[in-house]
């Protein structure tokens, strides 16, 4: 089966967030530093691009930094109570278009872009996620789209900043170009093995068969690193988070401001999100209504209660919600979707999916 799988990574992630709260900053070198409990000493965590011209990079010692910089170098300490705040928030969007996330780092994350929606519509779902955290956060992406991670991470990188790569087939030219260093899983140890065989180019590995590659870095190894070189690699996107929220829309058939039709989609949609969110035996304290009008806006709005433990519950605030757009907007509706968020950990909730199949 045809896959869809994306690699999504914030751009200069920790100096992005500081030029977000900061714009002064923008169109100046910034520099992120780890601090060091020693004086003037310390780590380079990032750099945007322009400290980046100056040849400054992440891992490189604060002093050499120093060194390397021009006058208007700015470098700040880095907040990573902040940047975390900021990546959740990342997240959250990324959950709201995706079910299968595997988070990777902080500003990192494969995405299965498969079901349900299915691979013709994964582009179209990468624009969606570049341009709501644009919109609702100020930050840019990159993403690489392909069959497979390999491919996926590879492709993150090419269009750099604000990019969308996407290769579905002719890896062999793709990965042609690319060093050994580049393939999932050769760090600096097994780089200088590549190496002492002639090896420099991820090319270069088809000039040796798959029984030398297990000779020299075992099965397991030996065996991946053939595949890669060859564009192909099987590994699963695993999700690895809990989900912030959980959501399903839907397209009316045309744009109406009609409630009782719009209200029978409520109804299914509600039932839907409440089953789902039950599965995972949280209790959830915030409705929201998604509405797309008929110029492609999106508006959200949400209530919260004490506790949201029945669909009737649900179902009423979601009626609430929708009287309230209608009476504040003249628009007509062209998608709607029900919502469901701030989870509670540990306590069960109400009913389990059984006990609502059997009554
Ligand atoms: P990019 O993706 O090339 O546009 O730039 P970044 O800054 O997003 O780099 P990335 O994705 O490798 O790392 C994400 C964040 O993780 C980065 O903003 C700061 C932190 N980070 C990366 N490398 C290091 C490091 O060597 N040391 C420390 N302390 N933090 C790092
Ligand atoms: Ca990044």
């Amino acid at each position: 089966m045809q896959t869809a799988i994306a690699l999504l990574d914030l751009d200069y992630f920790y100096a992005q967030c500081e030029e977000l709260r900061k714009p002064k900053l923008i169109g100046k070198p910034v520099v992120i530093v780890m601090p060091s409990i020693r004086e003037n000493s310390g780590a380079i965590a990032t750099a945007n691009y322009l400290a980046r011209d100056q040849k400054i990079k992440s891992g490189m010692p604060l002093q050499l930094a120093k060194k390397l910089a021009n006058n208007d170098t700015i470098f700040i300490n880095a907040d990573k109570g902040y940047y975390k705040e900021i990546s959740s928030k990342v997240f959250e969007i990324i959950d709201f278009f995706c079910d299968k996330v595997e988070q990777v780092s902080i500003d990192e994350a494969y995405l299965d872009l498969t079901s349900p929606l299915g691979v013709e519509k994964a582009e179209d779902t990468c624009i969606k996620i570049k341009e709501k955290i644009k919109r609702e956060l100020g930050l840019t992406c990159s993403i690489g789209l392909s069959t497979n991670k390999l491919i996926a991470k590879l492709g993150s990188n090419e269009k750099k900043p604000d990019g969308l790569f996407i290769l579905y087939d002719n890896f062999e030219k793709f990965l042609g170009k690319k060093k050994i260093r580049d393939l999932f899983g050769v760090g600096p140890k097994f780089e200088k093995i590549f190496k002492s065989h002639g090896i420099n180019k991820i090319s270069d590995v088809k000039n040796f068969k798959k029984e030398e590659l297990i000779e020299w870095f075992g099965k397991a190894k030996g065996e991946d690193f053939y595949n890669f070189s060859n564009g192909v690699d099987e590994r699963v996107v695993e999700p690895n988070r809990e989900k912030q929220q959980v959501s399903r829309m839907i397209t009316l058939r045309v744009d109406s401001r009609d409630s009782e039709l719009i209200l029978e989609q409520i109804n299914l949609l509600s039932d839907l999100v409440f089953i789902e969110a039950s599965k995972t035996h949280k209790k959830f304290k915030t409705a929201s209504l998604v509405i797309v009008n008929s110029n492609f806006d999106t508006v959200t709005k949400s209530k919260s209660k004490n506790e949201i433990n029945s669909i009737e519950k649900l179902i009423e605030i979601e009626k609430i919600l929708l009287h309230e757009f209608l009476d504040e907007s003249l628009s007509k509706i062209r998608r709607v979707g029900v919502r469901v968020s701030n989870f509670e950990e540990g306590k069960g909730i109400q009913k389990t999916l059984f006990e609502f199949k059997s009554g």
